[in-house]
C-alpha cells in the first residue's frame, strides 16, 4: 500500500501543470549561495583560478537509482561574475567514454555532465538544458523553442581527462569541466540580466557516466521512479550573493 501510494504521489508531481508555484515544494530541495569570482575564470579545464580553490562545493551527488556499480562522486562548484554563470565538475570515473562530436549530438549517451537553469522562478517551465560530454560537445536546449527546443547558447567549456578515453582496459582517474555560460543567453526569460545580487534562480546539476557504469547522479533528487532530469519542480535554489569567494592572499614569506 505504502508503495502504490508513494507512486500516486510521484505521478501527481509529474503531471502538476506549469502554475505551481516555485516556493511550493522547496522544503527538501538543496540551496547554495552563488560567490562572485575575485578575477578571471579561464576556460581551460583547470579550475586551477583562486576563485575556484576558495568556491565551496555545492554538495555530494545523490544516486536515486542506483543499482549496482560504484558510485562515482562529482564535485560541483559555482561562481559568477556581470559577464557569466561559471560551472567546474570534478568528476571521479574509472571508465571515461565519449563518441559524440557534433552540436547537439545526443551527448547523453557519453560520459556527461548537465546543467538545467530557470532563471525566471514564477515560470517553472521556461527553462535551459545544457549538456556536455567529456570531449566538451555541447547539447543546448530552451524548453519553450516549441517543438523541437531548437537553441544555440554562447556556453563555453574545455574538459581534461585524468584517464584514458574509449579504453575500458584499464582504470581510470576522473575528469574535469569547466564552463561558462553567458548571462545573455538568458535574456528571454531572467528577471536582471546580469543577476542582481540576492537574486534566486533553480538550476539541478546532473551526470551520467557512458558506456561502463553508466550511473544517473544529480544534485537535487528528481525523486522520480525512472531516472528523469526534466523535472523543473525539483530544481535546487540558488542565491547570487553580492560578495565574493575569500581568496585567501598568498602570505609573504620572511627570510
Ligand atoms: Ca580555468
Ligand atoms: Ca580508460
Ligand atoms: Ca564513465
Amino acid at each position: 500500500m505504502r508503495a502504490r501510494l508513494t507512486t500516486l504521489i510521484v505521478a501527481t508531481l509529474l503531471m502538476t501543470p506549469a502554475v505551481v508555484c516555485a516556493t511550493e515544494q522547496v522544503a527538501d530541495l538543496p540551496e547554495h549561495t552563488i560567490m562572485r569570482a575575485t578575477g578571471p575564470i579561464v576556460i581551460d579545464g583547470r579550475i586551477d583560478e583562486p576563485s575556484w580553490g576558495a568556491a565551496a562545493a555545492v554538495g555530494d551527488f545523490v544516486f536515486p537509482w542506483w543499482e549496482a556499480g560504484d558510485k562515482e562522486q562529482t564535485e560541483a562548484r559555482l561562481l559568477w561574475d556581470d559577464a557569466n554563470l561559471y560551472i567546474s565538475f570534478v568528476a571521479d570515473d574509472r571508465h571515461i567514454s565519449a563518441v559524440h562530436t557534433d552540436r547537439d549530438a545526443p551527448v547523453s549517451q557519453d560520459d556527461c555532465v548537465e546543467i538545467f537553469i530557470m532563471p525566471d522562478t514564477s515560470h517553472i517551465r521556461h527553462y535551459y538544458n545544457f549538456e556536455v560530454n567529456v570531449l566538451g560537445t555541447i547539447l543546448d536546449r530552451f524548453q519553450l523553442s516549441e517543438p523541437t527546443g531548437a537553441y544555440t547558447s554562447k556556453l563555453s567549456t574545455a574538459t581534461q581527462i585524468d584517464g584514458t578515453l574509449n579504453d575500458d582496459t584499464d582504470e581510470d582517474t576522473g575528469f574535469v569541466t569547466e564552463i561558462a555560460i553567458p548571462f545573455d543567453s538568458f535574456v528571454d526569460t531572467a528577471p536582471n540580466v546580469p543577476p542582481k545580487p540576492g537574486d534566486i534562480w533553480r538550476l539541478n546539476l546532473y551526470r551520467i557516466g557512458g558506456k561502463v557504469n553508466a550511473q544517473y547522479s544529480q544534485w537535487s533528487n528528481t525523486g522520480t521512479p525512472q531516472p528523469r532530469y526534466h523535472v523543473p519542480e525539483r530544481f535546487g535554489i540558488v542565491h547570487f550573493s553580492a560578495d565574493s569567494v575569500a581568496v585567501k592572499m598568498a602570505t609573504p614569506t620572511a627570510d
